[in-house]
């Protein structure tokens, strides 16, 4: 049974399915009927930090443009342009036994392309969820729906998975900034 997590809830994944080594991390939103006169792209963004929640490196930073991280073991399976449909919009996939010793939180957020230029935000935004799913067997782990209105916002932070008594937990995060992908970029240290 899938652990359902509400706002600031965490459950310790290597808890809920012991021997757990590979995670499919599924993203999903739908855009409401609007009329921005635009495409509507959402995009999911890995930062993996340090200690002082800053990138080991950039290339730490795991996104459609940079799909794999260093050590191996996040891998973005591509981007989404639409959101249309239900299940999963955008998907990581990571091995646990292959991240960084140095790795101590993995941040998954989401963003609007061209956010501003569009006029758009999360409050045109819809069943957003954020899913941890155990690739052996597919069972899904937990998972986070967001359900405020972020009507402002133009970024938020999903959740996060840290490292806790040797094995990993997830947090459901549910931030909302209005800085787009480049005001996480700062905030965890990306010198782009
Ligand atoms: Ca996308
Ligand atoms: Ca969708």
């Amino acid at each position: 049974m899938a652990v359902s997590l509400s706002k600031g809830g965490r459950v310790s994944l290597s808890k809920e399915a012991p021997g757990l080594k590979n995670i499919r991390v599924g993203l999903g939103w739908n855009p409401n009927a609007t009329d921005t006169g635009a495409q509507f792209d959402l995009d999911a963004s890995v930062f993996l930090v340090g200690a002082d929640d800053k990138v080991l490196s950039d290339a730490h930073f795991v996104f459609y443009n940079n799909a794999t991280s260093p050590d191996g073991a996040v891998v973005h399976k591509g981007d989404n342009k639409t959101g249309e449909g239900e299940g999963d919009d955008e998907v990581v996939e990571i091995d646990l036994d292959k991240i960084s010793p140095q790795v101590e939180k993995i941040i998954f957020t989401v963003t609007i392309d061209q956010a501003d230029e569009r006029r758009q935000n999360f409050g045109q935004v819809s069943k957003s969820y954020i899913r941890i799913v155990n690739q052996n067997g597919e069972a899904e782990i937990a998972k986070y729906e967001l359900d405020e209105d972020y009507s402002n916002e133009t970024a938020i932070n999903f959740g996060e998975l840290y490292r806790k008594d040797g094995g990993w937990n997830f947090k459901a995060v549910g931030a909302g900034f209005n800085e787009g992908l480049a005001g996480f970029c700062r905030m965890f240290g990306v010198g782009i």
